[in-house]
């Protein structure tokens, strides 16, 4: 973020203002006309409420964000061993729904969905949970597979059962680890079955494998944000994030902290889980750090997963 050009000016235009000053006590006018030469603004974020775009869209779901879902992880299994570098990913919806299904809405490319994570790489969108989401590519070794269910604001349900995860492992795949990450969007035509060519959800994912997760212990999975936000969708931006095996220090006597920080900036801290919106982005990258701590400030690890750096982009 910094703007080196700028700085440069600055400093030019103090030097300039120092000259005046010291040469000539009388030429006010031009001093100030000078100074006011600010340096750029420093981003700063604002936790805000939740907008009210968002407020109107649940209105509109009726009892949906009330839904209880709970997933269920029924391909890979547990422990599975996958011949091939492609991954059938096959889940099934239970719970009390109140109305809340995955659907892309075509029109507005948006719905509920549900949030896959291999590994502890950034979630793909899976849809329709009537076909197999495919991972494609997924390198050879142990690898762990984090989902649950999501709003089409992407604001995950954090209910008992809503997140599921399994290890599994690859063999035999020949991954082609230097294809570059994630760059095929969504949709591929698939003719697993040369009858009824079926229309596979799916994603190339990144070279990964898993950490070395307990996955009774206290386990952190970053969420949002992720990717691109324009106009409107940018501010404010959605902080989610989900939390398992534990619980944070507002939530009934909990011990977990989650901190973040934006742009390598200050440690902010979230006690309670919810989503938190923060305004005020500047256009351009940004990096986003959110971490499992303990109440003394000390990382929290499980396989690497409780520390996690992503970057976004913010246009406006
Ligand atoms: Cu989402």
């Amino acid at each position: 973020m910094n703007k080196p050009g700028t700085y440069s000016l600055i400093l030019f235009a103090s030097a300039i203002t120092a000259l005046f000053v010291g040469c000539n006590g009388e030429n006010q006018n031009q001093t100030t006309a000078v100074t006011t030469a600010t340096p750029p603004p420093a981003q700063v974020l604002k936790v805000v409420p939740r907008p009210n775009h968002i407020l109107e869209l649940m209105k509109q779901r009726g009892e949906q964000d009330e839904a209880k879902p709970v997933l269920k992880i029924v391909a890979p299994a547990q422990n599975g061993v996958i011949n091939g570098s492609t991954v059938q990913v096959r889940l099934s919806l239970n719970g009390d729904l109140k109305g809340y299904q995955p659907h892309k809405d075509e029109a507005t490319g948006m719905g509920n969905h549900i949030h896959v994570i291999l590994d502890n790489q950034p979630y793909e969108a899976y849809y329709n949970l009537d076909q197999p989401f495919e991972l494609r590519n997924v390198a050879d070794g142990d690898h762990t597979l984090r989902v649950f269910p999501s709003r089409p604001w992407h604001e995950s349900y954090k209910n008992l059962g809503a997140f599921q995860m399994v290890k599994f492992s690859v063999k035999n795949g020949g991954a082609d680890a230097s294809k570059p990450a994630t760059t095929n969007s969504g949709q591929q035509i698939s003719n697993v079955n040369s009858n009824a060519a079926t229309t596979h959800e799916g994603k190339d994912m990144q070279n990964s494998t898993a950490g070395s997760v307990d996955p009774n212990k206290p386990l952190l999975t970053y969420s949002r944000p992720k990717g691109e936000y324009k106009g409107a969708e940018a501010d404010p931006i959605m902080i989610d994030f989900w939390f398992a095996n534990a619980k944070l220090h507002d939530n009934g006597g909990g011990t977990y902290r989650v901190r973040y920080s934006i742009d390598g900036g200050e440690a902010r801290y979230i006690d309670k889980w919810a989503p938190v919106w923060l305004s005020g982005w500047f256009p351009g990258k940004h990096t986003i750090k959110m971490d499992l701590v303990d109440e003394s400030g000390a990382l929290v690890d499980n396989g690497g997963y409780n520390s996690t750096t992503r970057e976004i982009t913010v246009v406006k």
